[in-house]
């Protein structure tokens, strides 16, 4: 069986205690191959390596470090079917989602920040005839990135590139549910020349290498996408250190359709932000509030739509909805479906385990599921599912329905569908989230800045403000 190797100064390598953990296929329930349970002796040799690369990684000029990430982007794109392969099987997402936009954009990530790096400007304060100030940008060192299984590859890089761009050197930790698209990477980077210990992967749980690595006194800052229970326990360990801090956490994203929309746009792109990787993106449209004269309408469509979606094996071209990432996910997702019953909810759609056949029955399957009745207070309109549950919910004014979609813990996005211009910018700027779409839903670009408000993170990662993150900011100022 494949074990799994860390990437740690350039050379793959088994953990140093030689234990390693089961990875498991989510479609089939079945051990597929092995991941090191590194711990923090592998975290203590991934950061020398790094310290040791950093002083000629840090000189080398901004224009060559970007040659080396847009080949690693081009390495991408040549594997991306074996990658989107790869990512499929591990995670559970249907292969076609994996081939247009985990790996394309993963590819994406690093030919951006590799070119980004030589736009990046730093500020000038002339005081007329008596001083100039300017403010240098150094990187900060040694850094850590630690991401998710919900979009592996996709956040792993979305990290690691702007990290290295900006002339840091990285110690990343994928997550241990979905960590083979990591090592792949490792594997492209050896083969893009990257120099040894600029980048290092440490595979492993979060309470083992994840733990390490927070505390870490020589790890400068800490980019971290997960779970919002997850990030408070790094920022308690980190934040006495003084550490920067990003945190991507969850979400319970609104998705408001009123009733002057394009209708069949707001039906389509709902079903899309509801389900789409078995509703397990931090920006999925979760709680669905619709203005009441299209209530009825809208839900019958929503529902036509949703029974088309059919669940199946992942690796099949017509499978609309793969498989849950694990068995405990599952469990955990199907006892959000057994509360809102008991919150008094109707089931409009799903609700049940699915069983396939073949090499997929032992797989983490489920119906996508759609409830009405359950109002905003309700703790599954509160929590974070993370899975195929949506909420159907009708609304008669905007100050109701902005009283809502603004009253939970988290503010990480939310879509509206109006065609009123007025009402569109009106309601965004009173939406208490980091992204607002209007008419549209997961719409990226990559320069804009990306992250929520309230319990939903700190900080914001894309474009400048990743490459402000990973750096830290001196200001001189000369006498004239
Ligand atoms: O995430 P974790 P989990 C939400 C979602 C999900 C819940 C838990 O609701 O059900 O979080 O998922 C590493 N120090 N999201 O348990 O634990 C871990 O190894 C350092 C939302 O999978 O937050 C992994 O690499 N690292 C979400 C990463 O943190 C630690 C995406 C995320 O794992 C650590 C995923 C520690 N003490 C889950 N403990 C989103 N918003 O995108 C864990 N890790």
């Amino acid at each position: 069986m494949l074990q799994l190797r860390n990437y740690i100064g350039g050379q793959l390598v088994a953990p140093a205690a030689g234990r390693y953990l089961p990875n498991i296929e989510p479609a089939t329930g079945q051990v597929y191959s092995q991941v090191p349970d590194s711990d923090a002796q592998d975290v203590q040799r991934a950061v020398e390596a790094a310290q040791a690369a950093w002083p000629a990684w840090r000189a080398t000029p901004a224009e060559q470090r970007g040659k080396l990430l847009v080949r690693i982007s081009e390495l991408i794109e040549r594997d991306l079917e074996r990658l989107a392969r790869a990512e499929s099987i591990d995670n559970g997402k249907p292969l076609k989602l994996a081939r247009t936009v985990d790996i394309p954009r993963a590819a994406s990530n690093f030919s951006f920040f590799g070119t980004a790096a030589q736009h990046f400007a730093s500020e000038t304060h002339m005081q007329d005839g008596v001083a100039l100030n300017y403010t240098v940008r150094h990187p900060l060192g040694v850094v850590g990135c630690i991401s998710p299984w919900n979009l592996p590859l996709y956040l792993f890089t979305w990290k690691i590139a702007p990290a290295l761009a900006a002339g840091n050197c990285v110690v990343a930790k994928p997550s241990e549910v979905t960590p083979m698209t990591a090592y792949l990477l490792s594997e492209l980077c050896q083969e893009a020349g990257l120099p040894a210990g600029v980048l290092n992967i440490v595979h492993g749980t979060g309470p083992g290498a994840g733990q390490a690595m927070v505390e870490h006194p020589h790890i400068k800052a800490i980019s971290f996408t997960g779970g919002t229970k997850t990030g408070e326990h790094i920022a308690r360990t980190a934040a006495p250190m003084f550490k920067k801090l990003s945190l991507e956490l969850g979400g319970k994203n609104p998705n408001i359709v009123f009733a002057d929309c394009d209708f069949e746009a707001a039906v389509n792109t709902s079903v899309q932000s509801s389900f789409a990787n078995q509703g397990q993106i931090c920006l999925c449209g979760s709680r669905i509030f619709v203005e009441r004269p299209v209530y009825e309408q809208f839900k019958a469509a929503f529902l036509e739509r949703v029974a088309m979606l059919n669940v199946g094996d992942p690796l099949e071209e017509g499978s609309r909805q793969g498989a849950l990432v694990s068995e405990p996910h599952l469990q955990k997702v199907l006892s959000y479906i057994e509360l809102a019953h008991h919150e008094g909810g109707t089931l409009l759609a799903g609700g049940q385990r699915v069983h396939l056949g073949g090499r997929c029955a032992g797989g983490y399957f489920l119906q996508p599921t759609v409830f009405e009745g359950l109002g905003p207070e309700c703790r599954v309109n509160r929590e974070e599912v993370f899975g195929p549950v949506v909420t159907l919910t009708p609304f008669d004014t905007e100050e109701e329905v902005l009283r809502w979609a603004n009253g939970t813990e988290y503010g990480l996005a939310a879509t509206l569908w109006t065609r009123d211009l007025q009402r569109a910018h009106r309601v965004a700027h009173a939406l208490e989230t980091g992204i607002v779409w209007v008419n549209t839903w997961l719409h990226r670009d990559l320069r804009t800045p990306f992250g929520g408000m309230k319990n939903s993170g700190v900080g914001r990662e894309g474009g400048l403000e990743a490459l402000r993150f990973f750096t830290e900011p001196q200001s001189i100022t000369v006498k004239l």
